[in-house]
């Protein structure tokens, strides 16, 4: 592929990730996109992260080799009903299954169509003829609909990073027939997970649009085709092997190492996020170390939690049960000369946490739900095949289909989860390197350039036309 032959790829997501700031959390969609953009050359657009009190200002481009970034400022009531609410109120709890958390408010559905056709309209000025588009994630699904109203017809993908839920799920939105349509303006919509296609399909099944099913991944929708498949995102395997091998040099992993005095190390890391299972995760560590008294002093737990959508009401109120619970079982566990549980509520740099992943016995990765879970891969990329540790992995997120060696616990049975991580610290190093290796292969297999290239071939497919389909 290059620049010439295929015209433009352009990225659109709500935050465009201008690498630089150093020490910022890579997002799970950073990296994949900034790879697909500097093979072919384009533009991200989307929010600068800037707020504003006008509604007309026009986008700002900075351009760093052959991508262009392109962001827009956005109104501030806008954003708070657009972002924090009906994105991170409405869509985010119910496609996590999570509708306790679900708070809808009409003026949110409001701004979410106001900001996207603001999106659309900013967007469309920049476009060429033969540019194709690629939308990220659930604040965007009305992008594609938005762009055709404005005479847009370049093919146009989705990609949904959270699971679909199915229609019992979905039909709780308030708007969600609305979603469905707008999803069907799209040329390709891209899932994790074959879980999360057939809730798509149950979906398109419901007398809202006009779908048939042509195959297993074509749907014709009135007088057009959609492509609805799995791409399950990936990570560079490599470049994660470099870093926490690099790493075991840095001052910052070599004296966590020595603090641990000799004990295991379990590790979690999560965006604060109520999705992620945290307070069942320390409540089933807490039940360890009930069932299985040896691990008492043996075993160090570091959660690392950087907190997240700050001032929406949910995330506060999760942040300060976990620092609650953290408390609870240090305090009911804790020795004068050793801690049960680290609790770090803040970000670590990618390099030094690959280095800690590295020196983690145990990797535990239990959301109550994930899209797919970018840490689960992570973690079992960063090992030492000479001495692996072992991933506890939730079977409710999107990588269980893929990491299948890992120990596969329910994150709602703390029994289970306890015994996993008890299972996880005593396997034996041929059983341990045997089950590594074979998910090293699966995460080569499905890595972040076979994400993107897959999606971004659907879509180019698209250009080219039926003649050429044939
Ligand atoms: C969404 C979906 C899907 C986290 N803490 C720190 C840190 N991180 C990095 C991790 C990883 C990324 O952030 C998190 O990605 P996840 O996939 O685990 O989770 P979400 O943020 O919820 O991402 C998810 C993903 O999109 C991609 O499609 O997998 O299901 O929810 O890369 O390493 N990085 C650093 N310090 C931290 O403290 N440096």
């Amino acid at each position: 592929m290059n620049e010439h032959s295929h015209g433009r790829l352009i990225i659109v997501s709500n935050r465009v990730a201008i690498p630089k700031r150093r020490g910022a959390v890579a997002g799970g969609l950073a990296v994949g996109v900034l790879g697909a953009l500097r093979e072919q050359g384009g533009m991200w657009f989307g929010w600068s992260g800037k707020l504003t009190d006008r509604s007309d200002a026009e986008p700002e481009i900075v351009r760093k080799g052959n991508i262009e970034f392109a962001t827009i400022d956005l109104n501030e009531q806008d954003f708070e009903h657009y972002y924090n609410g009906y994105s991170n109120k409405v869509l985010w709890p119910v496609c996590h299954y999570l509708l306790d958390f679900l708070i809808y408010d009409s003026a949110d559905f409001d701004g979410y169509r106001r900001v996207n056709q603001a999106f659309a309209r900013k967007l469309a000025s920049l476009l060429r003829p033969d540019d194709i588009i690629w939308v990220h994630d659930y604040h965007l699904i009305p992008l594609a609909a938005e762009l055709r109203s404005a005479g847009v017809d370049n093919p146009i993908g989705f990609f949904l990073h959270v699971p679909f839920p199915s229609y019992e799920a979905f039909r709780a939105v308030p708007g969600h027939e609305f979603l469905l349509r707008a999803l069907t303006a799209y040329d390709v919509v891209g899932f994790h997970t074959p879980r999360d296609l057939k809730a798509f399909r149950t979906c398109l099944e419901e007398p809202i649009v006009d779908a048939t099913f042509i195959d297993d991944t074509r749907v014709r929708v009135g007088d057009g085709e959609l492509i609805a498949d799995v791409f399950p995102i990936g990570i560079d395997v490599d470049e994660i092997q470099k870093l926490s091998s690099d790493s075991q040099s840095m001052k910052t992993v070599q004296r966590m190492v020595s603090s641990l005095d000799g004990r295991q190390l379990l590790i979690g890391v999560d965006r604060l996020d109520y999705s992620k299972g945290l307070k069942l995760r320390l409540r089933s560590y807490e039940r360890l170390l009930e069932r299985y008294p040896n691990a008492q002093r043996n075993v160090t737990f570091i959660q690392i939690a950087p907190p997240t959508r700050t001032g929406v009401r949910a995330y506060d109120e999760i942040r300060s049960e976990l620092e609650q619970t953290s408390g609870h079982i240090n305090g009911r566990f804790a020795e004068s000369d050793w801690v049960p549980i680290r609790y770090l509520n803040k970000g670590v740099d990618r390099k030094p946490l690959m280095g800690f992943f590295r020196n983690a016995d145990v990797g535990l990765v239990t959301p109550v739900r994930d899209g797919m879970n970018l840490v689960a891969k992570e973690y079992v990329a960063a090992q030492d095949p000479r001495n692996p540790g072992m991933l506890v992995l939730s079977s409710l997120t999107g990588a269980a289909c893929e990491l299948t060696d890992a120990i596969i616990v329910n994150p709602y049975d703390r029994d289970d989860v306890a015994d996993g991580i008890a299972n996880a610290l005593s396997m034996s190093l041929d059983e341990r390197k045997e089950r590594t290796a074979s998910m090293i292969e699966v995460l080569r297999k499905n890595d972040i350039t076979a994400w993107r290239t897959r999606f971004v071939d659907a879509l180019m497919r698209k250009r080219v036309g039926p003649r050429l389909d044939a």
